[in-house]
């Protein structure tokens, strides 16, 4: 049978700003299939008997970013799973995804022909703000990098590393900016109206 060409949306934004939680709401209303490349890693760190678990572990509670070669390889897989199920899901949010530059790279090389990358949804949000919403959910999360220390390097690398990936992409046009400070219905009203208009 002939599939789709998968359709990609990248969602990125500082550690909190809420592309999780945005995610979930767009998937209620809309013909997407949320892959959160944090969450991949988190589920591959837990599985039994992964030769990468260790250096999972060590990356998200260090806050830096794990080799390409084993994020594609989980999204990639994630992407193929869901259209080979249901062939009409073929539009993907990859929430976290790309990071840096050997992100970038490594999806233009693995995946570039594969897939068509709409737009990036970028979630803007303060540092301060992202900083105390992580701290918050740490009481309860139980995530090993919502600790001021972890958070700390997370923002440096999200500032370092991220934030020119997604300037490269304003360069090319491919960029929609959603004031995420705001609370969750007002972020969600702006991301309806980008989804709306991008079809
Ligand atoms: N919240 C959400 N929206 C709110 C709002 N508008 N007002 C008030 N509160 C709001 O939200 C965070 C918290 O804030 C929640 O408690 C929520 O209720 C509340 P969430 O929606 O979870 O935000 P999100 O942006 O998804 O935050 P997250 O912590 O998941 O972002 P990160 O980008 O830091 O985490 P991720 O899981 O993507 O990555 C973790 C680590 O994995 C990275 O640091 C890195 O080490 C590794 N990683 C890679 O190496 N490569 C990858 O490709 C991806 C990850
Ligand atoms: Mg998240």
């Amino acid at each position: 049978t002939l599939m789709m060409k998968p359709q990609v949306v990248f969602v990125l934004g500082g550690p909190g700003a809420g592309k999780g939680t945005q995610c979930s709401k767009i998937v209620e209303g809309y013909s997407y299939t949320h892959l959160s490349a944090g969450d991949l890693l988190r589920e591959e760190r837990a599985r039994e008997g992964s030769q990468v678990g260790q250096l999972i572990d060590s990356h998200i509670k260090e806050g830096k970013i794990v080799p390409v070669e084993i994020t594609i390889k989980l999204l990639r897989t994630a992407m193929e799973d869901t259209m080979q199920k249901d062939e009409k899901k073929f539009r993907f949010l990859i929430d976290g995804f790309p990071r840096n530059e050997d992100n970038l790279q490594g999806w233009n090389t693995v995946m570039e022909d594969k897939a068509d990358v709409k737009f990036v949804l970028f979630f803007d949000c303060s540092n301060e703000v992202c900083i105390q919403r992580c701290l918050e959910r740490g009481k309860s999360s139980g995530r090993t990098d919502d600790n001021r220390e972890s958070l700390e390097k997370r923002i440096q690398t999200y500032l370092q590393s991220t934030r020119p990936i997604v300037d490269q992409y304003a360069k090319l046009g491919k960029v929609r900016t959603v004031d995420a400070s705001r609370c969750v219905d007002e972020v969600f009203a702006d991301v309806k109206a980008i989804l709306d208009k991008e079809g």
